[in-house]
């Protein structure tokens, strides 16, 4: 496989809340930077997603006063509650420091709306609130994404989702991600790429990294 003018890297929430010491800290979460810095020199298009809360969000379990990782029912059906994490303009909310965020043409921040978290990077959880991403990769003649980034299992996980359902060609590099992995998520993200025909990868297979 090698990137074209028509494929677009989409790089999903690779931020300090998500890694080591981070409020949500996924497992391993660093070890994606330099795998998608040395991928990022492969592609023309590059958009970063950013969660970007603001302070007590619905998404978090001390809004609530509930634990974090429990599951409440709101106004778009379930939702997990989450640590407080990727508030806008904290630390936790910046991009890794080591990420290679100069050759991205957008960054499109997410879950802003203090009643609608947003793992996907084209639809809000009410799966009707578009960010637009669609829009703009249609005018830039994107056909395929490539997916990367954390987690695995619920950002990356819903923004490939969505992007085969818009219509593009749909990949994931699973070297490229990590996951929060909680009870059977892995494995269900696994079996809806294959139910979808959203394609895993790893990164060796983009031709001549
Ligand atoms: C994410 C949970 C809450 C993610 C974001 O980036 O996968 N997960 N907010
Ligand atoms: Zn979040």
């Amino acid at each position: 496989m090698t990137p074209t003018p028509h494929d677009a890297l989409l790089i999903i929430d690779v931020q300090n809340d998500f890694c080591a010491d981070g409020a949500l800290a996924v497992p391993d979460g660093d070890r994606v930077v330099p795998v998608i810095n040395q991928l990022a020199r492969k592609f023309q298009t590059i958009v970063l997603t950013q969660d970007w809360h603001p302070a007590s969000h619905a998404s978090f379990a001390s809004t609530h006063k509930a634990d974090p990782f429990s599951t409440i029912a709101l106004s778009y059906g379930e939702q997990t509650l989450w640590p407080d994490h990727c508030v806008q303009g904290s630390p936790g909310a910046q991009f890794h420091s080591e990420l290679d965020t100069n050759s991205a043409a957008l960054v499109i921040r997410k879950g802003m709306h203090p009643g609608i978290d947003s793992y996907s990077a084209f639809f809000e959880n009410d799966k009707t609130t578009s960010t637009g991403l669609s829009g703009y990769l249609r005018a830039q003649n994107i056909e395929r994404v490539f997916c990367v980034g954390l987690a695995f299992d619920y950002c990356v996980r819903y923004t490939a989702e969505d992007a085969i359902r818009e219509t593009f060609k749909t990949v994931v590099i699973e070297n490229a991600c990590r996951a929060i992995n909680m009870d059977t998520s892995v494995e269900d993200t696994t079996k809806s790429f294959e139910t979808l025909g959203v394609a895993l990868i790893q990164s060796s297979d983009i031709a001549a990294l």
